[in-house]
């Protein structure tokens, strides 16, 4: 096993530490479950074996619809190590919005909760899913039942190339439908390899793992880099943050998002005593404030890490493990990464500090594109292999980024991004709606808070407790907007775009207490 393979075949990772060290902990869970990587191997075999026999090859997608577990990890290992494309669906999307991602990437299998089967089966039989299994929060279910069944075969591996698609996420977009980003094996490994290094992760490391798994921080920056190092993962089954500070004293790295940090500080026990046994607390995936990182700081003696990355490129940049880690900045690129900034007007290459521009990022870190959606894969990566972000930012002198701002219609609450044109098109279609603005307003909690800004037809009626039990049912609890303010009309500017900065203005103050 070569340097080369960890950087072009992810599952590389497992073979070779289950090798060299098969009893070493992989995966431990609070309640007890432990598995080495040496277990892990071993049932992802019969894992790939249990899709095979669904009629499952390499290339064909898995879609998986589940809670959070160890076996949501080893059917994921099961993917990779077959060569089969895995699509993660966060479990708060709602059966239209599944119906939607199934219709799209065309799985050969749909995994869903024992509890969904009844509802979700049918949905999967419309958009020609021709199997579905089952896995429930305990690990149980038809696919377990496969992967124990004595004829399953645990040599199943495929050897394939970097460009070979891993895994497709599905990202919406400014036009409101959601897109697969297309990620290749070569994107996961070496991104992972890149954190490894700059992160300076070992076999000693425990990270806490309390992110979700359908998004790329939680599964790719968190497990990935756990593997690629052969270090262990302490996984919970969702954030809480009593729970977290309980645990620090077990581990040595947490991933988070800025809720994870605003939540923490609230517990008096957060301290240097309690923090004491931890290395590395990372933030990512929004942005963090600078007074949380200062104030994380005086109370603990840490200063949290801050990096930034996407979907459709995993990590981009990265503050130093050793040196400076500047509130409100991201830090410099990831070895292999290469960002520029380009004037949003002209599209002129900035090439000094201090000036705002359109980020690209360029490497072996950014995927090959939109899942059948060649127009939206032409308008967003150069032919020469610059992808266009939608974030804007400025290099301060020591060419550290710094995000401004974003040009894309997108907010981020909890770490969740949210498109308003995929609200707005849903609230334009309920009975007695005009028009919508959706936008983030400040939210101590979740950093942005989704809003609603709604005009009602004529002498039509409806209320703020209408719409948001309306979207509900439609949309992921996450989208629907904590409040809905119905206004007699949206402010426009000449060119009679709704001015969502002068919103923004209006009601900045709408969740404070
Ligand atoms: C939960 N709710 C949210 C929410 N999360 N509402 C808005 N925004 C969110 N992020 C809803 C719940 O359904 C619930 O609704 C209510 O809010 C209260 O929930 P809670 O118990 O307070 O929230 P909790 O479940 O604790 O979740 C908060 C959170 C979670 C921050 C722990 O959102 C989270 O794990 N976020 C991480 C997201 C993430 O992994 N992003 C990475 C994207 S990848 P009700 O109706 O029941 O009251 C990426 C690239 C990169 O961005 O750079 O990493
Ligand atoms: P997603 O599409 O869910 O992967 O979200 C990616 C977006 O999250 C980026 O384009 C940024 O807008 C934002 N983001 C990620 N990390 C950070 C960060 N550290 N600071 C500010 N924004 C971030």
């Amino acid at each position: 096993m070569t340097t080369e393979d960890f950087r072009s075949d992810p599952y590389a990772w497992i073979e070779a530490t289950a090798r060299q060290a098969p009893e070493r902990a992989f995966l431990a869970t609070l309640s007890g479950r432990r598995w080495s990587y040496a277990d892990v191997h071993r049932l992802s075999g019969s894992w790939a074996s249990a899709l095979q026999r669904l009629g499952v090859s390499a290339g064909d997608r898995v879609a998986a619809q589940s809670d959070k577990s160890p076996e949501a990890v080893l059917l994921y290992l099961a993917c990779l190590r077959m060569g089969a494309v895995y699509v993660p669906i966060n479990p708060a999307n709602t059966a239209s919005e599944v119906s939607y991602f199934l219709q799209d990437c065309a799985p050969r299998v749909a995994i869903v909760r024992p509890a969904d089967a009844a509802t979700l089966g049918p949905i999967a039989a419309a958009a020609d899913v021709s199997q579905t299994a089952t896995l429930g929060a305990d690990g149980s279910g038809t696919l377990a039942d496969l992967a124990n069944n004595p004829a399953s075969d645990p040599g199943v591996r495929a050897h394939l190339d970097p460009g070979a698609l891993a895994a497709i996420f599905y990202t919406s977009g400014t036009t409101g439908r959601a897109k697969g980003a297309m990620l290749t094996r070569g994107n996961l490994a070496s991104n992972a390899c890149a954190l490894a290094t700059t992160w300076k992760f070992s076999v000693n490391d425990v990270l806490l793992h309390a992110l979700p798994l359908f998004h790329v921080h939680g599964l790719f920056a968190a497990v990935n880099t756990v593997l690629a190092s052969g270090a262990t993962l302490l996984l919970l089954d969702a954030f809480d943050a009593s729970l977290v500070l309980r645990h620090l004293p077990e581990i040595t790295v947490l991933m988070g998002v800025p809720t994870f940090y605003t939540r923490l500080l609230q517990l008096p026990g957060l301290d240097r005593h309690s923090t004491a046994h931890v290395r590395l607390f990372v933030s990512g995936s929004a942005p963090l404030l600078a007074q949380v990182h200062r104030e994380f700081e005086e109370r603990t003696g840490h200063v949290i890490l801050e990096r930034y990355g996407m979907t459709e490129t995993l990590m981009n940049t990265s503050n130093p493990y050793e040196g400076a880690r500047l509130p409100g900045f991201v830090g410099t690129p990831l070895p292999g990464v290469e960002i520029r900034l380009l004037d949003a007007q002209t599209g002129a290459l900035i090439d000094q500090p201090d000036q705002t521009g359109a980020i690209e990022i360029r490497g072996p870190n950014v995927c090959a594109g939109y899942w059948r959606d060649r127009q939206k894969t032409i308008s967003e990566i150069r032919p020469d292999g610059w992808f266009k972000s939608g974030d804007l930012g400025r290099f301060n002198r020591e060419g550290y980024l710094q995000i401004v701002g974003r040009a894309k219609d997108m907010l981020i609450t909890g770490g969740y991004n949210v498109y308003p044109k995929e609200l707005e098109q849903e609230i334009d279609s309920l009975a007695g709606v005009l028009e919508s603005a959706v936008i983030g307003l400040p939210h101590r909690d979740l950093g942005e808070a989704v809003t609603a800004i709604v005009v009602a037809n004529p002498d039509a009626m409806i209320s703020e407790a209408s719409i948001i039990a309306a979207l509900q049912v439609r949309l992921a609890r996450y989208k629907v907007p904590r409040r809905v303010l119905v206004v007699p009309e949206l402010p426009r500017n000449t060119m009679g775009k709704v001015q969502k900065n002068l919103l923004r203005e209006r009601h900045a103050a709408l969740y404070e207490t």
